[in-house]
């Protein structure tokens, strides 16, 4: 079977990529539709952009940005939830999403899904999304960020959830180097057992070490395409990607699937 995609659907307006282009729920909704269309496993609904130095979201204005566009989509594709809300995690499971996507990796989150039967993504960040880029550092990336997926992971068994995918959390409180050298080792992630998911889709990285610099995340496709088939390749089972088409045919390469 090939590695999945789940394509990312945020409707904020200040995503770092798509952020204010699916803020109304109308082109939300269209733009779910549209990568359902181009074969997206799961698509991944925020309502709170976590880049670097992005501000917290009150509760209710997340849950009206993300719930029309979850009630319209559930039912036709797997729908996941990103936020770091436990009364957003529920409302949203409610409403048909079946997988909590947990940027902070708190057990209030994974508690709702052992409570509601979905599934969970832990993932790591060091800080918070208003500081974690403001000179991190770490002994040695790797173990670290792979024993802090082993203890939430387990706290999360423990807890009753069924499903658990951990995420060494590309760009959440890592310089180049330290995302370099997560994807360089994700062998090392992978062999924590549990499924990994792995997002380095446009992420400004990928400018600096591809040669288009400053340039704007527009012109990161096809770094972005390179290192989720880095990702697949070195056994991620689920890449977190804006482009679900271009990701879908990589991933049937990857993956051998003859059309
Ligand atoms: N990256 C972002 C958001 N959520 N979730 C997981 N599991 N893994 C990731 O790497 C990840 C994530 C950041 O990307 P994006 O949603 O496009 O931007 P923003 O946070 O500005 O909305």
């Amino acid at each position: 079977m090939r590695p999945l995609v789940m394509g990312v659907l945020n409707v904020t307006p200040d995503s770092f990529y798509d952020g204010g282009l699916f803020l109304d729920p109308a082109a939300a909704i269209a733009r779910g539709e549209e990568m359902i269309a181009e074969g997206a496993d799961v698509v991944d609904i925020g309502g709170e952009s976590t880049r670097p130095g992005a501000a917290v979201v009150p509760e209710d204005e997340e849950l009206r940005r993300v719930m029309p566009v979850i009630e319209a989509l559930a039912g036709r594709v797997r729908l996941s939830i990103d936020t770091s809300k436990q009364r957003v995690a529920r409302l949203a499971v409610a409403a048909g999403a079946t997988l909590i996507n947990d940027v902070s990796a708190q057990l209030a989150l994974a508690e709702v899904a052992a409570e509601t039967g979905t599934g969970y993504i832990a993932m790591h960040m060091r800080g918070t999304p208003a500081d974690m880029q403001v000179d991190p550092v770490y002994r040695d990336v790797v173990a670290e960020v792979c024993d802090f997926l082993r203890s939430r992971a387990l706290e999360a068994v423990a807890a009753g959830v069924g499903e658990v995918w951990v995420d060494p959390g590309i760009g959440f409180g890592k310089t180049l180097q330290h995302n370099l050298a997560l994807l360089r080792h994700l062998d090392e992630v992978v062999a924590l057992g549990w499924p990994v998911v792995v997002g380095t889709s446009r992420k400004s990285f990928l400018g600096r070490i591809s040669g288009t610099g400053d340039a704007p995340a527009s012109e990161r496709l096809e770094a972005s395409i390179a290192t989720a088939v880095y990702s697949m390749q070195a056994g991620a089972q689920m890449v977190r990607v804006h482009d679900v088409s271009e990701t879908v045919q990589a991933a049937r390469l990857v993956g051998e699937e003859v059309a």
